[in-house]
């Protein structure tokens, strides 16, 4: 073992290298588990640089020769891969010496991810509206008052955006509790489904983790798991979005009419107003009328909370979690699981009548969450039907839909086919063996896929190398989490590893050798766009508490002020640690889901 100082001597003098120190070296900021794959990436050049692993006492451990990579588009860099999967030693304060650079220091320990699960899954209770957020459990600093404490809102009423005239409606609802969205106070049925069902799918898979006592949660010691305590915070909020039976509704109903003379064909024009019957549909969102400023605490929100038109896609996301909601509550409270089933049924039943009802992306005041194609979530709450009661209706469905037999990609709120596909591959259901077979078979495709991606992308990451969307940290989780069932199903080691590339890069293995978390590693995360994490525009308001996930990069929609500075960047490095970035730096319950989930599973 020698001293780190005459290593880094050496190896100057050795040094073939263009680029002057300190060359940038980027990896995993909490560090690794002893048997997971151990990799870091350095910026060099055509020759393969040198470089040792150093203890928390600057003794070598390990010494190899990086492989080139080379330019890359996707960060912009020129770079070489370092692998030191073998060393298994538990320690702290490692750290990688390249030339005259080392890297951050970074732990090699079983339980890494631990913590981070549990953090991960707290952003949630952090998020909730309606109810205090309580000091013994998150401490003074993150305590609120109840934001929205007594949510009664009508449906809007009068001309949006675009100039059409909605009705609104004689009722308004109790639409108190669930999840705030993200950084703004909307919250959104499209988007509060694929969160919770992730959240949901994350017990299914492993029931016994997260009991109860294991988060700091109101709840705690009511002998009920701690992240169906959780979950069902928002399930009770998207059973209230429904609409009570035989309720007429206006809205424009049937396919969009093609954008005007001018526009981009994707501006399509909504459809003609018609009345329809409503009962059983869900609000597509309850949010502000306007857009509120920054910082604005919810308990501080002065603008009108409104119901916004219901749309078969929120149905569609209450069937499919209503469904899950029944089949997971059977063992816990019967009572509950029966009001998610016929729930359930319910909101399909509405879908089936109003299969085109489309949100309009006409309101301001809050985030739009339009879609449509909903042939995916017709899918998925069938899927989720199927799997919770068996019936005939919901098992025809799933075999006469394309997305029963079409490539899996990582699902997102607009496309929850693969969430379908998960539950009948992993969840007891009545498809014959072969069928749940081709089901995994297909993940594992997917999954490989995702693997295939890692050889063209500097960083080596399951993703693409360009085009990074709006949350894109998210779109890659999900592709880990897809991974993580891929090793569930057949064991093979590479799935794994694949499932710690996307974790390496979301807590630094990448160009900006930033954490994309809140409170992990040397850099993360420190100023989302958030109302009420906000200490950069108000210093009496805390920053982000640990475990929140950045959205990350966002090199296709750079439409805030700072993004539109950025143009032109390198997809991996355009984002910035800016309050005001809201295309690149928000936070978002889909986005957190994920997290949770890929380090949950991390740490199973
Ligand atoms: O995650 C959403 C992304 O896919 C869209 O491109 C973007 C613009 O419509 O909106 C994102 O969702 C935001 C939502 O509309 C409002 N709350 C914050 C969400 C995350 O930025």
């Amino acid at each position: 073992m020698r001293p780190i100082l005459a290593v880094a001597v050496a190896l100057l003098a050795g040094s073939a290298v263009a680029i002057p120190p300190p060359l940038p070296i980027h990896l995993n900021q909490i560090g690794f588990t002893p048997g997971d794959t151990k990799t870091a990436i350095v910026w060099g050049g055509s020759a393969p640089l040198e470089w040792v692993l150093v203890d928390a006492g600057g003794r070598e451990v390990k010494r190899g020769k990086a492989r080139v990579f080379g330019p890359d588009a996707a960060s912009g860099a020129e770079v070489q891969r370092i692998d030191f999967s073998d060393v298994r030693l538990p320690g702290e304060g490692y750290r990688l010496v390249v030339g005259g650079s080392r890297s951050d220091p970074f732990a090699i320990r079983d339980g890494i991810y631990a913590s981070l699960a549990k953090d991960a899954l707290a952003f949630f209770y952090h998020q909730r509206a309606g109810v205090p957020i309580d000091a013994r459990l998150v401490g003074a600093a993150w305590a609120r008052p109840a934001g929205h404490p007594r949510e009664v809102a009508k449906c809007f009423a009068g001309r949006d955006e675009r100039g059409s005239e909605w009705p609104g409606c004689g009722y308004a609802l109790d639409v108190t509790g669930g999840w705030y969205d993200a950084g703004d106070h909307g919250k959104y049925v499209v988007n509060g489904g694929i969160s919770l069902w992730t959240l949901l799918n994350a017990h299914e898979r492993r029931p016994a983790a997260f009991g109860d006592g294991s988060l700091k949660l109101p709840a705690a010691g009511n002998r009920v798991g701690d992240l169906l305590d959780e979950a069902r915070f928002e399930m009770d909020f998207l059973l209230r979005m429904q609409i009570a039976d035989e309720v007429r509704a206006r809205v424009p109903a049937g396919a969009p009419k093609p954008a005007k003379a001018g526009k981009p064909a994707w501006e399509t024009e909504p459809a003609d107003f018609a009345d329809i019957d409503a009962g059983g549909m869900a609000h597509q969102k309850v949010a502000d009328r306007n857009w509120t400023g920054l910082p604005m605490p919810p308990q501080d929100d002065p603008e009108e909370r409104l119901l916004y038109p219901p749309t078969t896609a929120a149905t569609l996301n209450l069937a499919a979690t209503a469904a899950q909601c029944a089949r997971i509550w059977r063992e816990v409270d019967q009572a509950f699981a029966a009001r998610c089933r016929a729930a359930a049924e319910r909101a399909w039943r509405a879908a089936k009548r109003n299969p085109q009802i489309y949100a309009t992306n006409s309101f301001t005041g809050s985030g739009g969450y339009g879609d449509g194609d909903v042939s995916d979530e017709f899918y998925w709450a069938a899927a989720e039907l199927f799997a919770t009661t068996g019936a005939a209706e919901y098992r025809d469905a799933v075999l006469q839909s394309p997305h029963f037999h079409t490539e899996l990609r990582e699902p997102g709120w607009p496309s929850t086919a693969t969430l379908g596909t998960i539950t009948l591959a992993t969840a007891r259901n009545g498809l014959p063996k072969a069928e749940v077979d081709r089901l995994r078979s297909a993940i594992v495709a997917a999954a490989d896929r995702f693997l295939a991606d890692e050889k063209d992308n500097g960083y080596g990451i399951p993703y693409v190398a360009s085009g990074y969307p709006w949350g894109s940290n998210s779109s890659l989780l999900n592709r880990a989490m897809l991974l993580g069932l891929a090793h569930d199903f057949t064991g093979v080691a590479k799935y794994r590893a694949g499932v710690v590339a996307a974790m390496d890069y979301v807590l630094g293995r990448n160009p900006l050798g930033q954490s994309y978390v809140s409170g992990y590693g040397a850099r993360p995360l420190m100023h989302p766009h958030h109302r009420f994490w906000a200490p950069s525009l108000d210093p009496k308001l805390p920053g982000p508490p640990p475990g929140v996930l950045s959205g990350g990069p966002n090199s296709t929609a750079m439409s805030d002020d700072v993004a539109k500075k950025m143009r032109g960047c390198a997809p991996q490095r355009c984002w910035v640690d800016d309050i005001h970035a809201y295309s690149m730096n928000e936070v978002a319950i889909n986005w957190n889901a994920p997290l949770f989930w890929v380090a949950a599973w991390l740490d199973s």
